[in-house]
């Protein structure tokens, strides 16, 4: 099989990439290694930035988005009893759309599918060969058959634990990390939201968040040990930790009901560099993690899935090469911005193994300042609405 660009990986980067690359009459096939219905049923972020939501608009997806998608003005910060707002459409004259990964992953296969594009699901032991060429190839199997891609580029989507970073040479790339001493224990409920926008809780038991998928469907989080098992919580006791880490006003009016998912994810702060080895491009969680708190995942797969689209449109339109080579600076420069806000914002809400007393009231200090200061408050609008691309 020929293409012109081969992607690895059917999650949001990839199919983005090849939907916005169709558009612009650009050949791509997409391997993604599990099933649809597997990449489906996994419950992620929940928050996009402008940036996305413009993007899907470019690539042709987002009338379901703009139809369903609620759109957040801003968000609550609580610690203890204390509560205040952060009005991003004042600050920063935009909004985010609350509208679910799973939700745009379903309307980008759509897309696809009615364009015709070339998605194999189900591929094993997929390899990278000749990226440091001018003529890579990617081998994979389906049923036990070798197959075999030539293409003239090879877009790594395939998230943290994919083929694609590892097959960079190591002494070609460099990797910084920081691995958080807790995790995030997740439900989704058929309950109505708590509170009309999120709330993210700060408390001497540890972190909360209180998001939504719609208003009849409530996601909520709370920190939680790494040694935790999702077993070990049952909904009575996810609900009543909970009620005990949000101000009494809002933990007085929350509607609990049966949890129809429950999981725990680690974070992690995770970039490597660079995001380029020769023909072979990373995008999103295959080159970047972020803790979730403050929503940068999915909205920094779709800033790479942009600078690369734009790179490759160039050259496929120009023959200029400019675009590719600058990818990786272009991308990383943003990356980490992000991965401090996302760094930031955890530290300022979680509690830490390791936290002293001291610690505990510079933590305070800071959520006060954010609290009465304006300039610190465009700071953190600016960063969570997404900084330009
Ligand atoms: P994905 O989504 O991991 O997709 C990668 C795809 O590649 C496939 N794959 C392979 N395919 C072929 N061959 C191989 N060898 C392969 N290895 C893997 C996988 O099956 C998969 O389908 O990466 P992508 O596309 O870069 O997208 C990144 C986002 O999924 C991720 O950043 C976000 O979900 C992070 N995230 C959030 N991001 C936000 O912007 N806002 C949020 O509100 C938000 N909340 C979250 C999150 C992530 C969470 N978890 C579970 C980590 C909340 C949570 C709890
Ligand atoms: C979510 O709704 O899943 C969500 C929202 C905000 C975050 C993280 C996750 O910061």
């Amino acid at each position: 099989m020929k293409t012109q660009v081969a992607i690895i990986g059917g999650g949001p980067s990839g199919l983005l990439l090849s939907q916005l690359l169709g558009t612009r009459g650009i050949d791509s096939v997409v391997l993604e290694r599990r099933t649809k219905a597997h990449v489906l049923s996994r419950i992620r972020a929940g928050v996009l930035e402008r940036g996305l939501v413009a993007l899907l608009e470019e690539a042709g997806c987002a009338d379901r988005l703009h139809a369903e998608g609620m759109p957040h003005d801003g968000t609550l910060i609580s610690y203890g009893d204390e509560i205040f707002r952060i009005d991003f459409a004042a600050l920063t004259g935009t909004a985010v759309k609350v509208y679910g990964q799973t939700e745009v992953t379903r309307d980008l296969y759509a897309a696809r599918e009615r364009a015709g594009g070339q998605i194999v699901f189900s591929v094993e032991d997929v390899q990278i060969h000749g990226a440091d060429t001018e003529t890579p190839n990617v081998t994979y199997s389906t049923d036990d058959t070798q197959q075999r891609i030539d293409c003239d580029f090879i877009a790594g989507c395939d998230g943290f634990h994919g083929v694609s970073r590892r097959s960079i040479p190591p002494g070609a790339r460099r990797e910084f990390e920081k691995v958080y001493p807790f995790g995030w224990l997740g439900i989704m409920s058929e309950t109505p939201p708590v509170n009309d926008e999120l709330i993210y809780a700060n408390s001497e038991r540890g972190f909360a968040l209180c998001s939504m998928r719609n208003d009849t469907l409530s996601r909520y989080y709370i920190q939680c040990a790494l040694s935790d098992s999702p077993d070990d919580w049952t909904d009575a006791a996810f609900w009543d930790e909970l009620k005990r880490r949000i101000p009494t006003a809002q933990a007085d009016r929350l509607v609990t009901g049966p949890s129809i998912e429950k999981s725990i994810a680690p974070l992690r702060s995770f970039v490597t560099e660079p995001m380029r080895f020769g023909r072979l491009f990373l995008c999103g969680d295959a080159a970047h993690i972020v803790p979730p708190t403050g929503a940068k995942g999915l909205n920094l797969a779709a800033s790479d899935v942009h600078y690369l689209y734009t790179a490759l449109r160039r050259f496929y339109g120009t023959g200029s090469p400019d675009g590719l080579d600058g990818y990786s600076d272009r991308a990383l420069a943003r990356v980490w911005k992000a991965e401090r806000f996302s760094w930031w914002f955890s530290s300022l809400l979680h509690r830490y193994p390791d936290q002293t007393a001291f610690d505990h009231r510079i933590q305070v200090a800071e959520l006060e300042f954010l609290r009465s200061n304006a300039a610190a408050q465009q700071a953190m609008a600016e960063n969570y609405v997404g900084l330009p691309y």
